[in-house]
């Protein structure tokens, strides 16, 4: 088994960086971030010179200089840049009243999703599906302890605080895959809780969420079949949800579509029956830390036919 934290998740994953920015809120701090390291770069290099200067000359220089760069242009030019950075701060998180709205909930070490949760309320997990230039208000809550939500290529980073909503409205700009991050120290798998966030055409999110409601995918093929009776009798259910097979388990992440997603255990692995049976028989070995029991008595059987089933969903 394959960690996806080698050289080959960045293709997979999409990017993770603030220096790529694909999103309004990212866009504006990136263009503050070059416009503050040039300005301050030739504020360096002057002041740099006149040291220079101001060694090599005999006598000191005038009240002057003392007016001119010690008070004036510091005021000036650091008021003109707190202004900049304030009114991007309120731009880009300034709310909109057409926003789609998903509640996003920080579990150690997983993600809650719920689309459009004062409608049709789709629930899904460790993945956000958002469309590409519309304005998307994600209230961000917690059930444990603190999390941040980031996704450095879309905007600045959010703190998901229990008993509080805090709410981060984003407008992503290009198609495509990114990666978001836990960005507060949650405990033993903070740095193994990790998202996938897929940005599609607007188009093609209508269609996606469309399609995405509903019950599970069922076929009837007979391994499916089986594994599905072992997601019920081993109980599952008391954790996990299954949309039309077991519905009401909240403990654990969504099921209904896991199949489809690129990764397994919140950007941990590559999501693929293999990794989803060595998942179910040793958590603590693919994930120290996380809130589920091992199921290490299942037989060989048992274990191919549940992981198949959750692979099939999709
Ligand atoms: C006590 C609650 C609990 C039970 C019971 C439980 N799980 Fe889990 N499961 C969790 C939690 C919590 C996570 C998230 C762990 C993490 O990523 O930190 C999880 C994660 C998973 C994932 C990964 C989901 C994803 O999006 O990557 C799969 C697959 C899974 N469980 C399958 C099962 C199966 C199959 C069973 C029954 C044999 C089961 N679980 C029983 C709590 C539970
Ligand atoms: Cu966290």
């Amino acid at each position: 088994m394959e960690p996806l934290a080698d050289t080959s998740t960045l293709d997979m994953y999409g990017s993770q960086s603030a220096l790529r920015p694909s999103g309004f809120g990212a866009s504006m701090t990136y263009d503050l971030t070059l416009v503050m390291t040039v300005f301050f770069g030739v504020v360096f290099v002057f002041v740099m010179a006149l040291l220079v200067f101001a060694w090599r000359r005999e006598t000191p220089a005038g009240h002057w200089w003392v007016w001119s760069g010690g008070i004036i242009l510091p005021v000036v030019t650091i008021v003109t840049l707190m202004t900049a950075s304030t009114a991007i701060l309120v731009a880009s998180t300034r709310s909109d009243d057409q926003a789609l709205v998903i509640d996003v909930t920080g579990y150690q070490f997983w993600w809650d999703v719920v689309y459009d949760p004062d409608g049709i309320a789709l629930r899904d997990a460790n993945e956000l599906v958002l469309p590409a230039d519309r304005a998307v208000t994600l209230r961000l809550k917690s059930n444990d302890v603190i999390h941040s939500f980031w996704v450095p290529s879309i905007a600045g980073k959010m703190d998901m605080i229990p008993g509080r909503i805090n709410t981060l409205t984003i407008r992503p700009q290009e198609p495509g895959r990114y990666r978001g991050q836990c960005a507060e120290f949650c405990g033993l798998s903070h740095p193994r809780m990790a998202f996938e966030v897929v940005v599609l055409e607007p188009e093609a999110f209508d269609a996606w969420l469309l399609t995405t409601q509903g019950e599970a995918r069922d076929m009837a093929r007979p391994e499916l079949l089986d594994g599905k009776q072992v997601f019920i009798d081993e109980g599952c259910s008391a954790c996990h949800e299954i949309r039309g097979v077991a519905e009401g388990g909240r403990l654990g992440p969504d099921l209904t579509r896991v199949g489809a997603r690129a990764s397994l255990g919140a950007g941990m692995w590559r999501m693929n029956q293999g990794n989803l049976a060595g998942w179910i028989a040793d958590v603590g070995d693919m994930k120290p830390g996380a809130q589920m029991p091992s199921y290490n008595h299942l037989s060989g059987p048992e274990l191919r036919a549940v992981s198949a089933y959750l692979a099939s969903l999709k």
